[in-house]
């Protein structure tokens, strides 16, 4: 396969004023008729007329009316054209039913629609398929279905057509069709200007009853990004549709935003509160980008971060606005240290703004994403909120309908501010996470000296890495518990740099990254009394629970490495938090979860050890046993104390209270053998509690008529069943995890070309850490079958999951030679995708 790289940069030698398409719908053999009026690109050297087209049959192309006769490859055409504006008319079929790959134009259980993120457009007609290329869209669908739509505002229609047309310029990623027997769930919307517009949630009959709540979160979206952001939405119409067969999570489409149905059909008797918020964040999220995305867009795929870390960092503010803050930012932390930081620390490792690539849509990643948000979290921090405001409204204002680069984006923030970012800009351009270790001195003249050094692993991607912009937020403890100096910014741009504290009436205790204030690896050496200490005083909420978190981490390892009890200042620690009223029930689920395993694995390879995951799962159900025993007198009032008897409401302050009533149950249940639970289930009323329950039972060895029976109440409800396939496999334990997954996935239901319900049973296996790394390799090979199995059909799902296998070096001999006869026999294959080719050969390094 070809690499592309970010220094090959040339625009496109011609322009497109405009774009007109026919589509005529037949399942086999769809026509896409096109009509395109180009011009040369008078900034452009490279004059080639080069159009993408994959997997096309062509069957005609003219130029001013006249057949022409282009060269085609499989990756497009070639002509030559005249040096004047022409106009471009190209006739092509090709096969919806049967893209199994999901991008491009493909069918999903009956149903038209596209999926063009990142080349996918390609896939549907001859198109400079680049995002710099943009243009305004005119749309017909011709087709014997009751809904037809694309992007923009309405155009005319009748029996069996419609038309569309975009007035905002777009690069074709952006484009979007949807046809089929599909049902609206109306609202509207007044913009601050008073402009009224349509807002449709199209759903499959059937699922009319789930739309109700994701409605209400776009409507709140458009709000909120009027009133923080200034931003107003530019068409009569918003469109949603919600599809079941798609490989992400959601895709911005100007004006037709597509939706994996999971992250958007809601409702109470079949929706977790988790799937409440994630459904919110999510149809924020791709609002917003009709901003950040869409008006603005990227120039080039390697600027992929400028629109999903500043998208990500958008929907991050609009969640903590909406709900708790403090809880949104520990979630995302444990989400970035679970998901970002394997990725920054092992063969995948690229900076947020990669600088080459084989297959973009391998790098739709937690870098380019959370970290990518992380980057524009420290932004906001370093240069201060008001002249944050006032760079993204500069931002919007010079680049409105331009496809941008980071450099664009930095520069607002030099302008506004008067600030070198240049050092600023290696976040970008440098990959791995930073390790920042702190020595502190004290002097008896009252002066408190924090050192801090940092460092960063080489890695293919950053050989040698240089000295980055670290904002630190720091706050100083008396002794006593009392808050001595206020939260402050020190900001770091050396690799080793002295802070000094002056004025202190004694040695003070430090609580350093407050808020996570950079996405760096804190390595300090804090006893275990200090830890206990933050835990009880720190006044920065992210602080304390990573206090909690560090002294389950702390005791764990050393269970896990040296056969250590659990900690009593960990367990002493616990009982005071969960009795503590004053703190918000979702917070005090959050400090009773423990770390990830396969974060306290990464622990202790760091710390030079080969972890064992078996003994880190049994140090994990030991610690837990020990909490639910010596909080076994005070867990049932709190578990009553956490019942809600108003009517279900998915907000914060309800899912709070169920959130942490799951985490109670989860202790109760391993003293009452699983009463508790099998009382909840019987009475649930919605699904969190229902699952919850059920999970509970799962892991006891105690749910198998509550396993089948959930499955007869909920055979008809596709998103329900996913969580029936995960849910046996993430309570299962470790030796039997890769057997309940091989067994799923021989039931009727494993319906293993659903992206959805693969990612359910696999994906699972692949989460759960000492399963998936069972001795015999059985986690291994079969999660690999699958992989081979599916990468002819959906490269795009295969290749992400072959991330499973990234952590690898981190593991004893045997299960490196497992791992790597695994990924070496999926290369083997023939005929292997560009995806999974080169994230196999990545990993392998
Ligand atoms: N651009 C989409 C999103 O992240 C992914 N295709 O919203
Ligand atoms: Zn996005």
């Amino acid at each position: 396969p070809k690499t592309i790289y970010l220094q090959d940069y040339t625009p496109f030698g011609y322009i497109v004023d405009d774009v007109h398409l026919t589509f005529d719908l037949a399942p086999n053999a769809t026509r896409v008729t096109s009509r395109i009026a180009f011009r040369p690109n008078p900034d452009a050297e490279d004059t080639r007329f080069f159009l993408h087209g994959e997997g096309l049959t062509l069957i005609s192309a003219r130029i001013n009316g006249e057949e022409v006769d282009p060269e085609l490859s499989p990756e497009g055409l070639v002509l030559d054209v005249p040096a004047l504006p022409f106009i471009w008319e190209c006739e092509v079929e090709i096969d919806p039913a049967n893209n199994t790959a999901l991008e491009g134009l493909y069918m999903s259980n009956g149903m038209y629609c596209t999926q063009c993120e990142a080349e996918g457009f390609r896939k549907i007609t001859y198109y400079p398929d680049r995002p710099d290329v943009m243009s305004t869209f005119t749309v017909r669908i011709n087709g014997d279905l009751p809904v037809l739509l694309s992007n923009g505002n309405k155009g005319d229609s009748g029996e069996a057509w419609a038309e569309w047309h975009d007035p905002w310029p777009k690069p074709a990623y952006l484009f979007a069709l949807v046809a089929g027997e599909l049902i609206a769930h109306p609202g509207t919307f007044e913009t601050c200007t008073g402009r009224e517009v349509e807002l449709n949630l199209w759903v499959r009959p059937g699922d009319e009853g789930k739309c109700a709540f994701g409605m209400d979160a776009l409507k709140r979206s458009m709000r909120w990004d009027e009133e923080v952001y200034g931003r107003e939405y530019d068409l009569d119409i918003f469109n949603i549709v919600a599809v079941d067969d798609f490989n992400m999570g959601a895709m911005e489409n100007k004006g037709l935003n597509i939706f994996n149905s999971s992250a958007v059909l809601a409702s109470p008797e079949t929706s977790t509160d988790m799937n409440f918020e994630r459904i919110e964040a999510i149809i924020a999220h791709e609002y917003f980008h009709n901003w950040t995305g869409n008006r603005i867009t990227c120039r080039d795929w390697f600027q992929l971060c400028l629109k999903e870390g500043l998208t990500v960092f958008r929907d991050s503010q609009f969640t903590a606005d909406m709900r708790s803050a403090p809880v949104k930012r520990i979630s995302d932390v444990i989400d970035l240290r679970a998901r970002q930081f394997p990725e920054d620390n092992g063969p995948l490792a690229h900076p947020v703004r990669p600088e080459s690539f084989q297959e973009i849509n391998n790098f739709y990643t937690a870098t380019v994403y959370e970290k990518g948000a992380e980057v524009i979290a420290m932004l906001r921090r370093l240069v201060g909120d008001a002249a944050y405001a006032e760079a993204l409204d500069l931002y919007f204002a010079r680049h409105d309908g331009q496809a941008c680069t980071i450099e664009d984006w930095l520069k607002v923030f030099e302008d506004v501010t008067g600030r070198d970012l240049t050092q600023f800009k290696r976040w970008y351009s440098q990959a791995g996470t930073p390790r920042l270790s702190v020595q502190d001195d004290w002097d008896d003249a009252g002066t408190y000296r924090l050192t801090f050094t940092q460092s960063t692993p080489p890695s293919v991607a950053s050989p040698s890495p240089q000295p980055q912009v670290i904002p630190v937020a720091v706050g100083l403890l008396a002794p006593s518990g009392e808050e001595v100096a206020e939260t402050r910014l020190l900001e770091m741009t050396e690799a080793t740099q002295s802070f000094d504290f002056t004025g202190l009436p004694e040695r003070p205790v430090p609580s350093i990254l407050r808020g996570f204030s950079a996405p760096v690896i804190l390595e300090r050496e804090v006893t275990t009394e200090e830890r206990a200490f933050l835990l009880a005083h720190d006044t920065d909420p992210f602080n304390r629970w990573d206090a909690a978190t560090a002294l389950a981490r702390t005791t764990l390892n050393d269970m896990a490495l040296h056969g250590a009890a659990p900690d009593p200042a960990y367990l002493d620690g616990m009982c005071r938090v969960l009795g503590d009223d004053g703190l918000d029930p979702a917070y005090r689920a959050l400090m009773l979860a423990l770390p990830g395993q396969s974060e306290l694995a990464a622990a202790q390879a760091d710390a030079g050890h080969r972890p064992d995951p078996m003994a880190i799962w049994t140090a994990c159900e030991t610690l837990r046993q020990a909490l639910a025993e010596q909080a076994a007198e005070m867990l049932p009032a709190l578990f009553e104390a956490c019942q809600v008897t108003e009517p279900y409401s998915p907000d914060a302050e309800q899912s709070g209270k169920r959130a942490l009533g799951g985490a109670l149950l989860a202790l109760l249940t391993r003293l009452d053998g699983g009463a508790r639970a099998e009382d909840q289930y019987a009475k649930a009323d919605n699904m969190t509690l229902q699952l919850s329950a059920l999970g509970q039972l799962i892991r006891a060895g105690k749910g198998d008529a509550q396993v089948e029976a959930f499955y007869d109440q909920w055979q008809g409800d596709r998103l329900v069943i996913d969580k029936w396939f995960m849910l046996q496999v993430v309570q299962s334990t470790p030796d039997q995890a890769a057997s309940v997954a091989r067994k799923l996935t021989e039931h009727p239901d494993f319906n293993w070309k659903n992206p959805n319900r693969f990612r359910a049973t696999l994906g699972a296996l692949a989460g759960h850490h000492a399963g998936f790394h069972a001795a015999d390799g059985s986690g291994y090979s079969l999660l690999a079958e699958w992989l081979i199995k599916l990468d002819p059909l959906n490269p795009q799902t295969t290749a992400r999951m072959c991330a499973a296998f990234q952590t690898w070096r981190r593991y004893d001999s045997d299960r490196q030679a497992l791992i790597r006869a695994e990924l070496s026999r999926i290369a083997a294959q023939p005929g292997l995708s560009r995806d999974t080719t080169e994230m196999v050969t990545r990993i392998l390094g």
